[in-house]
């Protein structure tokens, strides 16, 4: 919702002004049509990695706490938010608690967070990926999807060229 763009700025440099968290590499970040919940604007989705010595909760936590900063609140499970911050993986762990699932259940399957993670993830990491994703991920590979309507080059997040 509102300003996205700056909003997804504003998000990346909050991460990195984290103590004990810092930006790797920030993938391109795309205009993608709403996934499950339609009757919404388009998103701005990117994919970041990060190197933390926090844990999983910890990390989580952060997040919430630059979410909050941002103004989120959800008036409709899966509809428009000012930002979304969700992880994706935390190396190869498998987790499932209350508040935090990892991998992320839905997010790996969608092309909206598989496109700009494809893009900053080496073919050769080995997370805990299902068969069928893997598969998926060849097949992703360097194609443009249609639902992909826009999509902003890296660096976007410092502001340049835009
Ligand atoms: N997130 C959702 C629901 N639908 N659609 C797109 N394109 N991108 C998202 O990040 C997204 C969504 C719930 O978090
Ligand atoms: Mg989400
Ligand atoms: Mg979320």
């Amino acid at each position: 919702m509102g300003n996205r763009l700056a909003f997804c700025q504003k998000a990346i440099s909050a991460l990195k002004k984290t103590a004990d968290v810092q930006i790797v590499s920030v993938s391109s970040l795309y205009e993608t049509d709403p996934v499950d919940f339609l009757n919404q604007d388009k998103f701005l989705n990117a994919v970041a990695q990060l190197k933390t010595s926090l844990t999983p909760h910890g990390l989580l936590k952060q997040c919430q706490k630059i979410e909050r900063s941002l103004g989120k609140e959800i008036k409709v499970s899966k509809g428009p938010r000012t930002i979304d911050l969700d992880l994706l993986f935390y190396d190869a762990l498998v987790l499932t608690a209350p508040d935090l699932v990892l991998p992320h259940p839905g997010a790996v399957s969608r092309d909206f967070v598989l496109i700009p993670f494809l893009e900053i993830t080496p073919e050769t990491t080995s997370f805990p990926f299902p068969q069928p994703l893997k598969n998926r991920f060849t097949a992703l590979r360097n194609k443009n999807l249609k639902h992909i309507q826009k999509r902003y080059p890296p660096g976007w997040e410092k502001g340049s060229k835009l």
